[in-house]
């Protein structure tokens, strides 16, 4: 599916006393020096790449000329600055060192010849550089942030006369999560360890001055994202204030009638992009009703409350005549990646579960009267999900004008709660067991199908699903848990090419909040 905007005719409603405070809780970045531990060249193997030790140590390169590859390996993954030095060898240089720079999080992005790229979003995304150097010796300070692991040098060419070495290579590193904040994990299972500290890495790398969705790509703050990434905070970092300053960030700068936008950026100064996602506009109240529980700030909760109102009721209006979300073409509600999937029952599910979500907030704010209103728009929609998307003969939801069973929409509708405990536990066997329709493809619906194994009793299950998928990418090398995952295909990428998807996504770090939360207390 193309990313396109979804709002015409945009404007944005500015609230700028929300934008002040969100601004005034702009974290300080934690600076930390890395350098390189070791050289490595990348190899192909098992029909992806890897990174072999060339040298077990880096301190200067030998002196290099036309062709000379370097590969520079900093031990884990790493969001930050780049600064080098290149000394001239033999002759004065009489011609300008010209390098090409290549980041990977992975040993791909090392390997991929990036001139063959056909993605269908941006090419800029790829981390890749060519410079020229003119004046020799010189210290190289690279103006862009990068997020890798690996760093080639190509020297593109010198000349005849002269050879450079590369020394003082240093990454200064930025975050706003401090690692010593975390509380130490107390378990015998190494698995759940090396699953943790991998998932806090990926949470690491993505607190910036907001809760970025990847720090290669796209470097900003998604709603649906913020969500996940602010439970595991809650588990872990516990750095709240961040939270509260990207909700206030969402409340302040909406689209048409208030709606809460799909993402935001942050630089030259915050703004919302000219998109909606129904799914996530409506983990507005949701996040803000799971702060409220985390942190018990009651005045955040009072004073964005009406923009959580807000969302319930736009929603509320995509409701149609069989008392149904209305199903749309094109770009408007998120759920997965899954090829083909469709939205309609995921999205009716989803509104089902941010109105309980709602229901919660006013309530604790003591407004009886619109949670009798929202309990209403519950059990309607309710029924008219039994009435008109559960298929009894097929056992499963259907989602659209072609009745697709997926398991996005099984897996919002037992989040959704519209069955009892017991039947949504049979319901998730059933699924498991046939396997059917559109499949799961991303960490971020995993998470949704481990969490509904959860409220429905089915801890061994859960247990074994997260092992399972996330472990899966720990053995195909992750130091940071990725955007997206398909155990059976590597090469697999919601954007037409691996070259582009990210392999530090936040909404893939929530292991942390299971294993912090259920499965180690
Ligand atoms: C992609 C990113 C982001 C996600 C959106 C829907 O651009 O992966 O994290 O929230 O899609």
């Amino acid at each position: 599916m193309a990313i396109t905007n979804s709002i015409k005719d945009f404007h944005p409603v500015v609230n700028d006393a929300f934008v002040a405070t969100a601004q005034a809780l702009t974290p300080e970045l934690i600076e930390t020096e890395v350098r390189p531990v070791r050289v490595v060249n990348i190899v192909p193997e098992g029909g992806d790449y890897a990174a072999v030790e060339a040298a077990p140590a880096f301190e200067r390169s030998a002196p290099m000329g036309r062709d000379d590859r370097l590969c520079l390996d900093f031990g884990d993954h790493r969001v930050g600055y780049v600064t080098f030095t290149l000394t001239p060898v033999g002759s004065p240089a009489d011609a300008p060192a010209y390098l090409r720079l290549k980041f990977g999080e992975i040993p791909y992005e090392i390997a991929a010849d990036s001139s063959l790229y056909s993605g269908e979003i941006s090419r800029a995304w790829i981390q890749e550089e060519v410079i020229h150097v003119d004046v020799l010796p010189a210290v190289v300070s690279l103006p862009r942030r990068y997020a890798f692991r690996y760093l080639e040098l190509t020297v593109l060419d010198t000349s005849a006369k002269y050879k450079v070495v590369v020394s003082e290579v240093v990454c200064r590193g930025v975050s706003s999560a401090d690692m010593a904040a975390v509380p130490p994990l107390r378990t015998d299972d190494p698995e759940l360890v090396r699953l943790d500290r991998v998932a806090l890495r990926t949470m690491h790398d993505c607190m910036q001055t907001v809760f970025e969705d990847g720090p290669k790509r796209d470097r900003r703050l998604w709603m649906g994202d913020l969500r996940l990434q602010a439970l595991t905070n809650y588990a872990t970092f516990r750095n709240n204030d961040l939270v509260k300053r990207c909700l206030y960030l969402f409340a302040g700068l909406t689209l048409n009638e208030g709606r809460v936008g799909a993402c935001l950026f942050t630089e030259p100064l915050p703004r919302v992009d000219d998109t909606a996602l129904f799914d996530f506009s409506l983990f507005f109240p949701c996040a803000l009703w799971d702060y409220f529980e985390a942190t018990s700030d009651r005045d955040t909760l009072t004073e964005l409350a009406p923009t959580a109102y807000k969302q319930l009721e736009l929603s509320l209006k995509d409701v149609d005549g069989r008392g149904l979300v209305a199903d749309r073409e094109g770009w408007w509600c998120f759920l997965d990646w899954g090829d083909g999937l469709n939205k309609q029952a995921g999205a009716h599910a989803v509104l089902i579960y941010a109105l309980r979500r709602g229901v919660s907030i006013v309530r604790a704010l003591g407004d009886e009267v619109r949670a009798a209103a929202y309990e209403g728009h519950v059990a309607a929609l309710t029924r008219a999900a039994l009435e008109h998307l559960w298929d009894e003969k097929l056992g499963f939801f259907v989602s659209g004008a072609e009745r697709q069973v997926s398991w996005a929409s099984q897996v919002w509708f037992v989040l959704a709660e519209v069955f009892d405990r017991a039947e949504n536990a049979a319901l998730l066997r059933c699924l498991m067991k046939q396997n059917p329709g559109v499949p799961m493809v991303t960490p971020y619906m995993y998470h949704h199908f481990i969490d509904a194994l959860l409220r429905s009793g089915m801890e061994a299950e859960a247990l074994a699903a997260m092992k399972s998928y996330w472990g899966g990418m720990l053995r195909d090398g992750a130091d940071t848990f990725w955007e997206l995952y398909d155990p059976k295909d590597r090469y697999a990428s919601p954007y037409g090419s691996r070259l582009v998807n990210s392999f530090c996504h936040a909404w893939s770090g929530t292991p942390a909040y299971f294993i912090r939360t259920h499965f180690v207390k």
